[in-house]
């Protein structure tokens, strides 16, 4: 057994709601059932390299504020501070019980002066993560490559104006694709770190989008060339670090794989402060991509009410986490996707602990989120209420226009009949509210 990085921290076991241990999951009892299906596998948590491993706690203010006492005496940006990053975060993983998580091919390993150099870098972690892999148990939910730090892709990866900017990109993707395969990923996340655009004056958005799809049909064609059964996944976000990114919300998201023939290959992973940023709520997301059966996977976190950016907090709000609950619930949750906490601690919570409080809190809070959708939903008012609230629809009228059989010289027939609309109930909002505070 190797010594251990976070000595001081135990085995996160179940220990109950009156628990008052720190280092104890309060509600999140992996091999608890709800609604006949393990905790573990409703929830299906991951623990992600970038914010674990990789954030300083640096903002455009000041330095790095985080102790990370595995990287000392290395090199910021070197192979040697990657490779000591390994052995932590499967301890991490491990101590919480994450069953899976996520990297960009540039958390894992450094950036080197050459993309031959750089993939030769990445397969010496990609072996340190390996064995890690085989000891602990732990999987991989999904790989990313990171397309949107290097100054290469200052006006973008797949939508650059520069055309080897594309093929770089490209390159980055292939070999991420190869990775992530290679160590049995569950799905693949495109997040269009730069694809958008910081003003209209030097932009031509019709010919950016059209290479957006072109890129992803390249990556469609290379998934089935290496046969890699993943899921795709492309993640929405308004805007940050650009000014508008294509992939701004669901619904653009959506529009976009329908324009370019590309829907049948991906479904979404959505996350909750990309969400709030682009003016919706999570569950709004959720439901959106749900609707045209494209709920892939959640990026689980959220944002702040005051502040307008991507805070990535840890997600500690049980409303939230219930809402999101609801709708995961509802459509069948999660095959190949999960709830992959792209968060980060704050600045001041600068101590390797504080990366074992905050997924904690992150766990907690989804799987009080879980327990309570379940009671909600067998409880069965609220859904009860939805379902009468359309029964007009159930009648033969509704059920004509459902199936497509009338028009609009049919229902003005019906509404001349009719002198008014009558039927009309209310909507009970408050009502529905109250219910589901009965069970918070
Ligand atoms: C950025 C973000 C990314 C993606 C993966 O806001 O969420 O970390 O999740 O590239
Ligand atoms: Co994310």
């Amino acid at each position: 057994m190797a010594k251990s990085l976070l000595p001081n921290i135990p085995k996160i076991e179940f220990a109950g709601s009156k628990s008052r241990e720190a280092f104890t999951f309060k509600h999140y009892n992996p091999t608890e059932l709800v609604e006949g299906k393990t905790m573990k596998d409703h929830l299906r948590f991951s623990v992600v390299y970038w914010h674990t491993m990789c954030g300083t706690g640096s903002d455009m203010f000041g330095w790095g504020t985080a102790v990370r006492p595995w990287e000392k005496g290395t090199k910021a940006g070197s192979l040697e501070q990657a490779k000591r990053r390994v052995p932590a975060f499967f301890e991490i993983c491990d101590k919480l019980g994450a069953p899976f998580y996520a990297f960009h091919d540039r958390d894992l390993a450094p950036h080197a002066k050459t993309l031959s150099e750089s993939n030769n870098y990445l397969d010496q972690i990609v072996e340190l993560l390996k064995e890690q892999m085989q000891q602990t148990g732990v999987k991989l939910l999904w790989g990313t490559a990171q397309n949107f730090v290097h100054p290469r892709y200052m006006h973008g990866a797949a939508t650059s104006c520069n055309v080897d900017s594309f093929a770089f990109a490209a390159a980055q993707v292939k070999k991420a694709m190869e990775v992530t395969k290679e160590l049995d990923g569950e799905g693949y996340v495109f997040w269009g770190g730069r694809e958008g655009y910081s003003t209209l004056m030097n932009t031509n958005l019709k010919r950016e989008m059209d290479h957006l799809g072109a890129f992803m049909h390249m990556a469609v064609d290379y998934k089935k060339k290496i046969g890699f059964k993943g899921s795709f996944y492309i993640e929405p976000k308004p805007k940050e670090p650009t000014k508008h990114q294509y992939d701004s919300d669901a619904a653009a998201c959506l529009n976009f794989l329908r324009e370019y023939d590309l829907l049948e290959h991906f479904k979404l992973n959505i996350e909750t402060n990309h969400a709030t940023l682009a003016g919706h709520t999570m569950q709004h997301e959720l439901e959106v991509a749900s609707a045209a059966g494209a709920l892939g996977s959640i990026d689980a976190n959220m944002g702040d009410l005051f502040l307008g950016w991507d805070t990535d907090q840890f997600p500690t709000d049980i409303y939230l986490t219930t809402q999101c609950m609801l709708t995961i619930l509802k459509h069948g949750g999660f095959t190949t996707g999960g709830t992959n906490f792209d968060a980060k601690v704050r600045r001041e919570s600068f101590e390797p602990e504080d990366l074992i409080h905050a997924h904690i809190a992150g766990m907690d809070t989804f799987a009080r989120g879980l327990k309570i959708a379940a009671a909600i939903r067998k409880d069965g008012r609220i859904d009860e209420f939805v379902k009468n609230r359309y029964r007009t629809w159930d009648g033969s009228l509704g059920q004509k226009i459902e199936n497509g059989k009338v028009g609009f010289s049919e229902l003005e027939k019906h509404a001349l009949k009719l002198g008014e609309v009558t039927n009309l109930e209310s909507g009970r909002q408050e009502y529905l509210e109250a219910i589901f505070n009965e069970f918070i």
